[in-house]
Formats: structure tokens, C-alpha cells, sequence
């Protein structure tokens, strides 16, 4: 599961990178600086693993994090291998959600495509090639399809696609082949002045980067606050790692092994079989059945052995769908 970091060039993509990731990733004053993507983990903030390791005092607590891939900027007529290219499209269509960062500050010394700040038409500009990109793709696809007397159904819902495409319609979410870009989730960041609120009718995740840098060894207290006077979101750089993470339709698990107490991600909806594959190979091979704690249960009980004596947990199969906040313990052949 993937999120990526798309927009104009110097809009502080890379910058946002850093922050979400502690990465350091080149960001400089001129366009593309990226070139490669850069990768990244980032944590997500989970109180229950907290309350967990509370109890079980493990020496090392393992927290789930999501990947971030900061995309190089893309420019007008980036779909026709303008600027960089379109190599980093195919970047783009490999994520899982689109991060997509609007500049909203003003600074001379940041190069941007025009000196007044319009961040309505900068992200139609990126929107306008995203949605060329994928009816190219369509188009291609089209092509293909339609010599092909089997392909028939597949190209009448290609047209429906392209028809959509060409009135700049966003494609239905479920379209997943062809892995069109614009028919993935997508979440706006407003990169706002730090010294100024924004006024400007653009809606989005409110938050600047430049500020969020200066306040990172603040309190959160002192950083709350310092937000709020620039109408940014409160909850800052952890608060978009949480969307993010939200928009992904993932759910976490725990497992409390050794001296290790570790939450995972797992897609919704996944069975105990797959949650078993995340952890490791071995264990999915020679799953023979998994004990399950719902979270609440396992606070209440404060210990995973007093809650297996007082009977709370529950043996499950293979088939069982894992679900947010189970404390699992899987039992396997080697
Ligand atoms: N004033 C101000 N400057 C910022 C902000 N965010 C980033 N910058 C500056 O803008 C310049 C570009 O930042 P990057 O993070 O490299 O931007 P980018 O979008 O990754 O740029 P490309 O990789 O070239 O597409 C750098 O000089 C940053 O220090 C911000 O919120 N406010
Ligand atoms: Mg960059």
C-alpha cells in the first residue's frame, strides 16, 4: 500500500516527504529537483498500541507505518512528455492513493509557472494531465480490444471509461484495469503560508509545510496552537499520515511474541490465512489455526494468558476475517 506525493514543480512536495518520512530527500529552489522518486515510511500514530504495551511491557514495540513515494513534479503537457517526461507517470499509477499538494504560499525566491498564486488552476493544470494520461491509456487499450471479436464487452465499457474521460470525469473508484490514475482516491494538501491564513476557496488537508518544519521540536501544545492562528488542520503532519491511512481501507492487528508486542496492516475485509502471510511466509504455509482477542477484550482482561484462562478468546480457521484491533496469535507447523 502506497501513497503518493504528486503536484507542480516546488510546490514542497520533497519537504512533506521529509517531514512524513524523516527522510532526507534533495529539496531545493528550482523546479524538478526530484528526478527519481524518492521512498519512504512513515509512521502511523496508534493509541492502542500504546495501551498495549502498557500491559505487556515488551522491550521493543513495533508500530505499522505506510509508504510514501514523492513523485517528480509534473509541468502542462507532462501527458506528451513535457518536463521530465512521462516516465514518472507510470509512478504514479503504481500508488495506491494520490497526495496531491497545492501551493498556497507565496515566496519570490521559489520559482512558480505564474507570480500570482491561483492553486484552483495549478491543480486543474495537473488534474487536465492526469486525465490525458489515462485516456491515452484507454485509447491504447481500445485499439487492442477492439480487433479482437472476444474483446467486445471489455471494449464497450473502454468507450463508457473514455467518454467520462473526455468530459473530465474522474473514472468510477472501482476501475482498476487499466490502472487509471484519475480513478484513484485522492487527497488535497494546501501548502499554506506560514505567516498568512489562506482565504482562497481551494478545500483541502490545511497545513505548511515551512511552518511544520520550524515547529518540530515544539510541543504539541505549542504546535496546536501556532496551526490554529494560520487556520491549519490541528493535528499536522501526524493528522495527514492518519488520513492517508484512513483513505486506504487497511485495519490493524497485534501480535505480542517474545519480547515483541507489533501492530500490523492488513487490507479490510482480509482472513486470518492472509494476516498469517503478513508475518511471515512460514506461518501461512503451515497455518493450523489462530487464537483471536478483540482489543477491548484483551484491556479488560490486561494480560493474553488471563484472557485464554477466562475463556475470551476464541479459536478461529483459516477463513476468519480478521478484524480491526484483533490481538492474534497463530499457531502453525514449521
Ligand atoms: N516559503 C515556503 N517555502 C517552501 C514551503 N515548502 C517548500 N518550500 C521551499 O520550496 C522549495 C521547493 O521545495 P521542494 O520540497 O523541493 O519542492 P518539490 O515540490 O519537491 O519540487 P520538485 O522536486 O522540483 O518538483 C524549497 O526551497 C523549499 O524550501 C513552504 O511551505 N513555504
Ligand atoms: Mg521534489
Amino acid at each position: 500500500m502506497k501513497v503518493g506525493i504528486i503536484g507542480l514543480p516546488n510546490v514542497g512536495k520533497s519537504s512533506l516527504f521529509n517531514l512524513l518520512t524523516s527522510a532526507h530527500a534533495h529539496v531545493a529552489n528550482f523546479p524538478f529537483t526530484t528526478i527519481d522518486r524518492n521512498v519512504g515510511m512513515a509512521p502511523i500514530y496508534d493509541q492502542r498500541l500504546d495501551m498495549i504495551a502498557q500491559i505487556t511491557r515488551s522491550p521493543k514495540i513495533t508500530g505499522a507505518q505506510i509508504e510514501f513515494v514523492d513523485i517528480a513534479g509534473l509541468i502542462e503537457g507532462a501527458s506528451r512528455g513535457e518536463g521530465l517526461g512521462n516516465t514518472f507517470l507510470a509512478h504514479i499509477r503504481d500508488v495506491d492513493v494520490v497526495l496531491h499538494v497545492v501551493r498556497c504560499f507565496h515566496d519570490p525566491q521559489i520559482p512558480h509557472i505564474e507570480a500570482k498564486l491561483r492553486p484552483d488552476h495549478d491543480y486543474d493544470i495537473v488534474r487536465t494531465e492526469l486525465l490525458l494520461a489515462d485516456l491515452e491509456l484507454i485509447e491504447r487499450r481500445m485499439e487492442k480490444t477492439k480487433k479482437k471479436a472476444e474483446c467486445q464487452d471489455e471494449c464497450q465499457y473502454l468507450v463508457k471509461i473514455h467518454e467520462a474521460l473526455t468530459r473530465g470525469k474522474a473514472p468510477d473508484r472501482s476501475c482498476v484495469d487499466p490502472p487509471l490514475i484519475t480513478a484513484k482516491k485522492e487527497i488535497i494538501v494546501l501548502n499554506l503560508d506560514e505567516n498568512t491564513e489562506y482565504t482562497g476557496k481551494m478545500e483541502g488537508y490545511r497545513l505548511s509545510v515551512k511552518m511544520e518544519e520550524d515547529i518540530v521540536d515544539m510541543s504539541e501544545g505549542e504546535k496546536q496552537e501556532l496551526r490554529a492562528e494560520i487556520h491549519a488542520e490541528t493535528a499536522g503532519i501526524s493528522g495527514l499520515i492518519d488520513q492517508c491511512y484512513r483513505s486506504l481501507s487497511l485495519i490493524m492487528f497485534y501480535t505480542i511474541k517474545g519480547d515483541e508486542t507489533r501492530a500490523w496492516l492488513l487490507k479490510e475485509g482480509s482472513s486470518v490465512l492472509e494476516a498469517a502471510g503478513k508475518i511471515h511466509s512460514d506461518m501461512e504455509k503451515g497455518f493450523i489455526k489462530a487464537e483471536v482477542l478483540p482489543y477491548k477484550d484483551f484491556i479488560e482482561a490486561k494480560d493474553f494468558t488471563a484472557a485464554q484462562q477466562a475463556g475470551m478468546t476464541k479459536i478461529e480457521g483459516k477463513e476468519y476475517v480478521v478484524h480491526d484491533g484483533d490481538i492474534i496469535l497463530i499457531k502453525f507447523r514449521a
